[in-house]
């Protein structure tokens, strides 16, 4: 019975997340002629093309907004479109989570048992990681034809995840295969369930790409499963608090405003087991921390602190 609570609570939260605000500023991802799909987060919305090739693509995230977000594509199954994600979904997650906002689990509970079979057959296929507000983050990803969901459970300070205020939109991946290639990594960093995220103490500054295995994967006690999140520390940083706001567990945390001492870089969303994803990012000299969001980070071996020279 506790555990059945604890679940419908993380899962609540899942859905229940909203972004914020950072003043800093990371210097823009450098251009290069590849491709790029453009998305675009003015407040609390998505704009970028409908449709998309498949294979792998370069998701340039143009936060314009004042306010943290992620990206993360959620492929839906067969024969289920956004229409379906609006109408089927959202209305049972609302009404789970103003029972839990009014401290009411139990009938918040009782809600989620009418999330629809189908959404069990949801699969996370990456995304680009938390960015903080006026910045970039680009993100390269496989992905096969479909139609996938793009999310952003960011929350507001009351629980309000920003899905509910406008950051979900459908993105059609067609047949047609994308002129890219597989990015070459700078440096290669590991993920997985028992032996956390690997990478190594110190590199030296300058402008990267990072591949991202995903050795396996897993459905955390939020409902989804583990990525990996860019943030650097600033002057009196504490990894403690930054712990305790990426906790997706606490409906009230990963919400706005985000702490000040930390400028979220983006990262790799959630993805299958044995998939790659890659990011790119311009570190400069200073102290940094790899994460990822998922319920007791810490013991988990999901945090990974380490030094730019
Ligand atoms: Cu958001």
């Amino acid at each position: 019975m506790k555990k059945n609570l604890f679940f419908t609570i993380t899962l609540g939260s899942f859905m229940i997340f909203s972004c914020s605000k950072k003043e800093e500023k990371e210097a823009p991802v450098t251009e290069s002629n590849d491709p790029v799909i453009e998305v675009v987060t003015n407040a609390m919305d998505f704009q970028m093309e409908d449709s998309i090739p498949s294979g792998w693509n370069t998701f340039r995230y143009v936060n314009k907004s004042n306010e943290a977000h992620f990206f993360v594509l959620e492929k839906l199954p067969d024969g289920i479109r956004l229409l379906n994600y609006e109408n089927e979904l959202i209305p049972v997650f609302k009404e789970g989570f103003d029972f839990m906002k009014l401290g009411n689990m139990e009938e918040g509970m009782k809600a989620f048992e009418k999330i629809p079979q189908w959404f069990g057959g949801v699969v996370n296929h990456g995304g680009v990681g938390i960015l903080s507000g006026n910045s970039v983050g680009e993100t390269t990803l496989f992905l096969d034809p479909g139609v996938y969901a793009m999310e952003c459970y960011i929350r507001m300070p009351d629980g309000t995840p920003h899905v509910f205020l406008g950051m979900l939109k459908e993105v059609i991946v067609t047949d047609e295969a994308s002129e890219l290639v597989e990015p070459q990594a700078d440096y290669n960093i590991s993920i997985s369930s028992t032996e956390g995220i690997q990478f190594q103490d110190s590199i030296t500054a300058g402008n990267f790409q990072f591949g991202v295995e995903f050795e396996d994967q897993q459905l955390y006690e939020h409902f989804a499963g583990h990525d990996v999140n860019l943030v650097k520390l600033q002057e009196g940083a504490s990894l403690d608090s930054l712990v305790a706001w990426i906790n997706p567990s606490n409906m009230f945390a990963l919400s706005s405003p985000e702490p000040k001492e930390f400028v979220f870089m983006g990262g790799t969303e959630d993805m299958p087991a044995g998939k790659k994803g890659y990011f790119k990012a311009e570190l400069a000299p200073g102290n940094y921390v790899l994460i990822s969001e998922v319920p007791d980070a810490l013991n988990r071996k999901m945090v990974y602190s380490f030094k730019v020279y």
